[in-house]
């Protein structure tokens, strides 16, 4: 374990965080992510999946870049959903999920801590196999250094029915060791064989828009 802390803790030094803002100039949002292999288009071969039991949690911590202040959206490459009860061809519909925003265990280490707000349940019905945006009800204050110290943050996700959704990863090239899952108990274990593909979109202004509600930007809600 601590071999494995020493080791994030390089990792942390030299990795790369990307920001995309694939939106026209003039615009405010920017997308988070760390080297999950698959750009914008479709996922490779290489895409594996991960889903939990009921109560399991999977994070990605990100660090809020100084030209942005509040976090606005959750994205989720939600995996095929197999039907339970054996092999099958079709695909049961998504269950509902609890997106969380979580505060930094220390200002020191970026891996999950308290939640930094309430979680948000999102219903059940969304798409599979694509990226899917989740807006939050409202936008969350980045800046707040009580609750981000340094500026650290982490979203994800906590399975409220057993392996359904599944979540994409990926193992290719860096394996940037921001990805954290599974506490059955504290303290979370880093993932450090692939990429959660999971991302965090970030606003300068709380005027963003939020999206109307489709099936692909699912507005959320308090629960
Ligand atoms: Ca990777």
């Amino acid at each position: 374990m601590m071999r494995g802390i020493v080791s994030a803790f390089a990792t942390i030094l030299c990795a790369v965080l990307l920001v995309v803002t694939p939106v026209p100039a003039g615009a405010t949002e920017s997308i988070l992510l760390w080297d999950e292999g698959v750009g914008w288009g479709a996922p490779p071969d290489s895409m594996h999946f991960i889903a939990g039991f009921r109560g399991m949690m999977a994070a990605v911590d990100f660090e809020t870049p100084a030209s942005t202040d509040f976090l606005v959206a959750v994205m989720v490459f939600v995996a095929e959903t197999p039907e339970s009860g054996g092999p099958s061809r079709r695909s049961a519909a998504t269950e509902s999920l609890k997106i969380h925003v979580w505060s930094p265990e220390n200002p020191d280490y970026p891996s999950p801590g308290e939640d930094a707000v309430v979680p948000v349940v999102v219903q059940g019905g969304y798409p599979q196999h694509e990226w899917v945006r989740f807006d939050l009800p409202t936008p969350v204050d980045l800046d707040d250094a009580n609750l981000f110290p340094e500026r650290l943050f982490s979203v994800g996700v906590e399975w409220l029915v057993r392996k359904n959704p599944r979540i994409g990863f990926d193992a290719v090239g860096a394996v940037d060791l921001h990805s954290w899952k599974f506490p059955w108990y504290p303290p979370w274990e880093v993932c450090d064989e692939y990429d959660l593909m999971m991302r965090a979109v970030v606003s300068d202004s709380v005027d963003t828009v939020i999206r109307p509600v489709s099936w692909g930007a699912i507005k959320s809600e308090f629960r």
